[in-house]
């Protein structure tokens, strides 16, 4: 301090401040933090770069309404929908449930329109995919793609950039809900979800089912009320969770798996909440409505439809949704009714893509139903 002059003393002290508090702060986050259980994922498990936010939350939303919509796939019908729900980017809050392109004719306007809807967008198995194939086609030319990323190569900068920028959660605290591609496994805080898992999953194995079905379970440690798991592999075995049930007691250790044929439950029928979480991924199932999740993923691209979930404004939601105050204030899960929502739905002018295994069965077939009532909106709720 001597060597600065008297009248600098003061402003050198007020400059410190901040690096004060900041030294503080980290202090007591490492205070309450219990250890990493693993070490953190310096890459995506399609080994693109992890993007600079992997939670992403609104803290304060625009006044108007909350929209939800489901995996669009470049389909065209986006647009369609949210035309009729006469959109308004500068006051309506939109969120994208991922999967945002592949298999769809319009994967590139998709892309575009991003940003200039203000849209929001978690991270989708295709999206990663793609940034991979287009990070690997900018590396080795043109010998780097195969036929199904053809259209990758016409992939600009920026659009590549919307890719890269995706979280792999969206919270919206005041409406308390969370829009993740697949899933969430229960009793993990989302720092500790697996990036595998949230663009992978369907379903959750209880460990002890798998142990005893065929001893693969991974090998997990943990304590009470503690996640642990095991690194994001290539062939998922992302995660595990330990759940106590209330007293603390008995635990539930899940392993999240890609198919339903690898048993287990889809995942949203265990998920408790809080967040109420919208999702996608899961477009063999359909719409999915249980008490605190909703399923979005109506197979757009497979010749079904392209869903939203609407909320009204938080606002109005607060003043007409008693139940929506009381359960917020209780720390519970928020369900459709409380939030208001309202599915919306526009059908598939096409089949853009042939239904496979993961795919809604009969998707085609009903679609040509809906060929030519392709711009009328389904305003209906609940279709399953
Ligand atoms: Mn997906």
């Amino acid at each position: 301090m001597r060597i600065l002059p008297q009248r600098r003393r003061h402003w050198f002290a007020l400059a410190l401040i901040p690096i004060i508090c900041e030294g503080m702060r980290r202090l007591a986050q490492i205070a309450v933090r219990r250890p990493p259980t693993r070490s953190v994922q310096a890459t995506t498990p399609r080994g693109c770069p992890v993007p600079h936010v992997i939670h992403r939350r609104i803290e304060r939303v625009k006044p108007g309404r909350l929209i939800v919509v489901g995996d669009c796939h470049g389909c065209p019908e986006l647009f369609r929908l949210l035309s009729s729900l006469g959109y308004d980017p500068a006051a309506d809050n939109l969120i994208l449930s991922g999967d945002l392109v592949n298999k769809g004719p319009a994967s590139l306007a998709v892309l575009d329109a991003v940003p200039q809807l203000q849209a929001m967008a978690v991270r989708g198995n295709h999206d990663d995919a793609v940034l991979e194939a287009w990070l690997a086609f900018r590396r080795g030319g043109e010998s780097a793609l195969s036929s199904k990323f053809e259209w990758v190569r016409h992939m600009n900068e920026s659009q590549a950039a919307v890719l890269a920028e995706l979280p792999f959660t969206v919270s919206v605290p005041e409406y308390g809900i969370a829009v993740v591609h697949a899933g969430l496994v229960p009793g993990l805080p989302l720092e500790q979800q697996d990036l595998w898992a949230m663009y992978k999953m369907r379903n959750l194995v209880r460990m002890e089912e798998q142990e005893e079905e065929g001893g693969k379970a991974a090998a997990v440690e943990g304590g009470p009320g503690e996640g642990a798991m095991t690194h994001g592999s290539a062939n998922g075995n992302g995660a595990a969770a330990i759940i106590a049930d209330g007293r603390g007691e008995r635990r539930t250790r899940y392993r999240p798996v890609e198919k339903a044929k690898e048993g287990g439950d889809p995942w949203a029928t265990l998920w408790q909440g809080p967040p109420h979480v919208f999702f996608g991924h899961d477009a063999k199932r359909r719409l999915q409505l249980h008490p605190a999740a909703t399923g979005l993923d109506t197979g757009c691209v497979y010749g079904g439809k392209l869903t939203a979930a609407v909320m009204p404004p938080l606002e109005q939601l607060r003043a007409r949704s008693p139940g929506f105050g009381a359960k917020m204030a209780a720390g519970q899960a928020v369900g459709r009714e409380e939030l208001m929502v309202e599915l919306v739905s526009v059908p598939a002018a096409e089949v853009y893509s042939a239904p496979t295994a993961t795919a809604p069965a009969g998707a085609a077939a009903a679609a040509v139903e809906t060929v030519a009532a392709a711009v009328a909106v389904d305003g209906g709720k609940g279709h399953a």
